[in-house]
C-alpha cells in the first residue's frame, strides 16, 4: 500500500509541480531575480529584469523579451509567475530576462510606436535593433552563467521587438520566435487595407500618450464612456472627429492615426517586414489561425525571411486566437467553437520548447525535424504538415458571385445584385453587448445575424457531397458600382455547419451548433484605397469597378455536409469605422453632412479565387 501512496504522491508532485511552475512561489524557490538599467549608446537606461536559476551547477542560455507592456511586479524581491514563453522551459532552466523598451514603462527615453528601423546608423543614432544589440552586449558580457547564446520571444507588440531583434547583427542572438508579431499597423491592429479599426479605439489610450520619466505606475488611463454598448457608443458618437472629446493633444498617437490616413511614410518608414532580408539567426513563426490583432504580421514575416534568407525559418499556425498558444486550457475552443485537446501545450513542449533547446543548449546542428509549416486544419480539426507555404499541393478554384444566393462556377456580368448600405444603421460586426479592448470573439463567431440582413449578400454552394479542403490566401476580385463616391467592401468566408451539427460545452446559451455560420476567414478593403494604399480615389458614381482584396491565409476543410458560403457588405460596425460613403479627403475629419445612404451593386463576375487543396 505503501508503495501505491508513493507513486501518488510522486504523480501529483510531478503534476503539482508542473503546474507550479508558472506561479510567483514556484520562480521564488527556483530563481534569483536582479533588476539593472542597462546604458543605450545614446546614454538612455533601460529598465531590464533578469531571472537567473539558483543552481549553477551549469550554464544556461539567455531568452529575452523586450516590451511595452511593462516588466511588472518591480522589485527584485517581488516574483511573477510566468517568467518564460512556457513552463517546460522554465522548470528545466534558463536565464530570462524582461526589457521595458525605450520609452516604456521604468526606462528612459521618448517611445515611437513601431519605431522605424534604420538600416545604416551612424554615430548614436538609434533604433529597437541598436538596443537589442546594446542589451545583448551587456546581457552576455555581465550575467552570471550564462553560456553566451541568446534567443528572443515575444506575442504581438512583444513579438515585433522579437522580428526586429532579428536586425541587431549580435553574433549571440541564435534564435528568434516572434508570434502574433505586428507587422505593419496598416494591416495589422489598428487598421485593414485602411480602414480604422474603431474596435481598436480604447487601446490608443495605452500608447498614445508619453511619459517623461521612468515610472512604474501607469502614466495614462482609459477614457470614461457612457455605455459598454460598443456599437451604440460609436454610433452615437457620430464621424470619429467627435472622439476628440476624449482624446486630446497630448494623445500623440490618435493625433499621428487622424493625421496620415493613407499608406504615406509614416506608417511605411514603421513597417518591419521590408527589413527582414538575409535572416541569420533560426526563427519559429507563430500565429493564430483566428487570431483578430495580428495576421498580416506572422504571416508576412515568415513569408519575407523564407523569400529572402537560408536560415532556419518555419511557421507553426495553430487554432488559436491571440496569443491563445501560450497559456494551459486543456480544452482549445474560441467563442463557440471547440477544437481539440491539449493543442497548446503539445506546442509549448513539442514546438516551442526543441526550438529554443535546440538552437540555444545544443549546437543548433542536425535535423529539428519540425515541418517547415505546421498548420491546424481549422474544419477536419487535426494537424496538416506542409514543405512549403503557401502549400504547393494546391489548385487554384474560383467560384462567382451569382444568382439566387448562389456560388456558381460560371461568370454572369449582367447579374447585378445591389443593396442599400446605410451608415446610420450599420451591419454589426458582432451581436455581443461589449466594450472590448480589441476585438477578439468575433473570428469564429456565427455569422447567420448577418446572413439575414438586407444589406448583407449571401452566396453559397450546395451542400458539400466531399471534404474540401482550402489552403492559402483567398483573392477577392469584385466587380461593384455605387451611387456614392466612396465605399467599404468586405468579404467573409463562413463555413455552414450541418443541421445535425452537436453543441460543444463552449457554445454559448440560446445558440445551436445546427446550421452554424462559422466565420473563418474576413476583410475589408477600404475602396478609396483599391489601385494605391498611398494615392486614394473616389469611385465614379454608377460606374462598374474592379475591387480586389486578399484574404489571409487559412487552412480550413469545409467538410462533407457542410456549405461554403461567401457574404459581401459595406459596413462592419463598429470593428471598422463607418465609410461617409460620399469621398472626403481624410475620413478621420469627415463631418456628420459626408455620411449618406447609398445602393452598392456586385456584380455576377465578381471572383473569389481559392486554394483549394489537390484530392
Ligand atoms: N498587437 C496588439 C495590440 C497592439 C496595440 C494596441 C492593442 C493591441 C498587442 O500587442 O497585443
Amino acid at each position: 500500500m505503501n508503495h501505491l501512496r508513493c507513486l501518488l504522491a510522486l504523480g501529483l508532485l510531478l503534476v503539482t509541480g508542473s503546474l507550479f511552475a508558472q506561479t510567483p512561489e514556484y520562480v521564488k524557490e527556483h530563481y534569483d531575480k536582479q533588476e539593472v538599467r542597462i546604458k543605450m549608446r545614446d546614454g538612455i537606461l533601460l529598465h531590464t529584469t533578469i531571472y537567473s536559476p539558483k543552481d549553477k551547477s551549469q550554464e544556461y542560455p539567455i531568452l529575452m523579451m523586450r516590451t511595452p507592456y511593462s516588466c511588472a511586479p518591480y522589485g527584485e524581491d517581488v516574483f511573477k509567475g510566468r517568467i518564460g514563453p512556457n513552463k517546460y522551459l522554465v522548470e528545466e532552466g534558463n536565464i530570462f530576462v524582461h526589457q521595458d523598451v525605450r520609452g516604456r514603462w521604468n526606462s528612459e527615453g521618448v517611445y515611437d510606436n513601431m519605431r522605424a528601423f534604420i538600416p545604416n546608423k551612424t554615430g548614436d543614432q538609434i533604433d529597437e535593433a541598436s538596443d537589442t544589440y546594446d542589451t545583448i552586449e551587456w546581457l552576455v558580457n555581465n550575467v552570471a552563467n550564462n553560456n553566451g547564446n541568446v534567443g528572443t520571444w515575444g506575442i504581438s507588440y512583444p513579438g515585433f521587438y522579437a522580428t526586429y531583434s532579428l536586425l541587431s547583427g549580435h553574433p549571440a542572438l541564435k534564435a528568434a520566435s516572434p508570434q502574433a508579431c505586428i507587422g505593419d499597423f496598416f494591416f495589422d491592429d489598428f487598421h485593414h487595407n485602411g480602414a480604422f479599426l474603431e474596435s481598436y479605439w480604447r487601446a490608443i489610450s495605452v500608447f498614445g500618450y508619453m511619459k517623461t520619466e521612468p515610472t512604474t505606475e501607469a502614466w495614462y488611463q482609459f477614457p470614461e464612456l457612457p455605455s459598454e454598448d460598443q456599437y451604440q457608443f460609436f454610433l452615437d458618437t457620430g464621424p470619429l472627429t467627435n472622439l476628440d472629446e476624449y482624446y486630446k493633444e497630448d494623445n500623440v498617437f490618435w493625433q499621428q492615426i487622424k493625421d496620415h490616413p493613407n499608406y504615406d511614410e509614416f506608417w511605411r518608414s514603421r513597417g518591419i517586414i521590408q527589413h527582414l532580408k538575409d535572416i541569420k539567426p533560426a526563427v519559429m513563426v507563430v500565429g493564430g489561425l483566428f487570431d483578430a490583432e495580428d495576421l498580416y504580421g506572422p504571416f508576412n514575416t515568415y513569408r519575407m525571411i523564407e523569400e529572402t534568407g537560408d536560415n532556419y525559418n518555419i511557421m507553426v499556425f495553430g487554432p488559436w486566437s491571440h496569443g491563445d498558444w501560450s497559456r494551459t486550457n486543456e480544452r482549445q475552443a474560441i467563442g463557440n467553437v471547440y477544437f481539440g485537446d491539449g493543442i497548446s501545450d503539445d506546442f509549448q513542449k513539442n514546438y516551442e520548447t526543441r526550438f529554443f533547446n535546440h538552437f540555444l543548449k545544443n549546437d543548433g546542428k542536425g535535423d529539428l525535424d519540425l515541418p517547415e509549416a505546421s498548420m491546424y486544419d481549422t474544419g477536419a480539426r487535426e494537424w496538416d504538415s506542409y514543405t512549403e507555404w503557401p502549400a504547393a499541393t494546391t489548385e487554384k478554384v474560383s467560384y462567382f458571385l451569382g444568382e439566387n444566393q448562389t456560388l456558381t462556377q460560371t461568370a454572369n456580368p449582367a447579374f447585378a445584385n445591389s443593396f442599400v448600405s446605410d451608415p446610420s444603421k450599420p451591419v454589426p460586426y458582432s451581436e455581443d453587448i461589449k466594450m472590448v479592448f480589441t476585438p477578439r470573439k468575433y473570428m469564429t463567431d456565427d455569422q447567420r445575424f448577418a446572413a439575414r440582413r438586407p444589406d448583407v449578400l449571401i452566396f453559397e454552394t450546395p451542400v458539400l457531397t466531399e471534404d474540401m479542403t482550402l489552403s492559402g490566401e483567398i483573392l477577392a476580385k469584385l466587380q461593384v458600382a455605387t451611387t456614392g463616391s466612396s465605399a467599404d467592401w468586405v468579404v467573409k468566408v463562413i463555413d455552414v455547419y450541418p443541421s445535425d451539427a452537436p453543441d460543444y460545452p463552449e457554445t454559448q446559451k440560446y445558440l445551436k451548433m445546427a446550421n452554424y455560420h462559422m466565420m473563418v476567414r474576413s476583410e475589408v478593403m477600404r475602396g478609396r484605397f483599391r489601385e494605391s494604399f498611398s494615392d486614394p480615389k473616389a469611385f465614379e458614381p454608377n460606374q462598374k469597378t474592379p475591387v480586389n482584396l486578399t484574404l489571409q491565409g487559412i487552412n480550413h476543410t469545409f467538410l462533407k455536409g457542410h456549405k461554403l458560403q461567401i457574404q459581401i457588405q459595406s459596413t462592419w460596425f463598429p470593428l471598422i469605422d463607418r465609410n461617409p460613403q460620399q469621398y472626403v479627403p481624410n475620413i478621420y475629419k469627415a463631418e456628420a453632412k459626408d455620411f449618406s445612404k447609398e445602393t452598392h451593386t456586385v456584380f455576377g463576375d465578381s471572383e473569389i479565387e481559392f486554394s483549394v487543396l489537390k484530392s
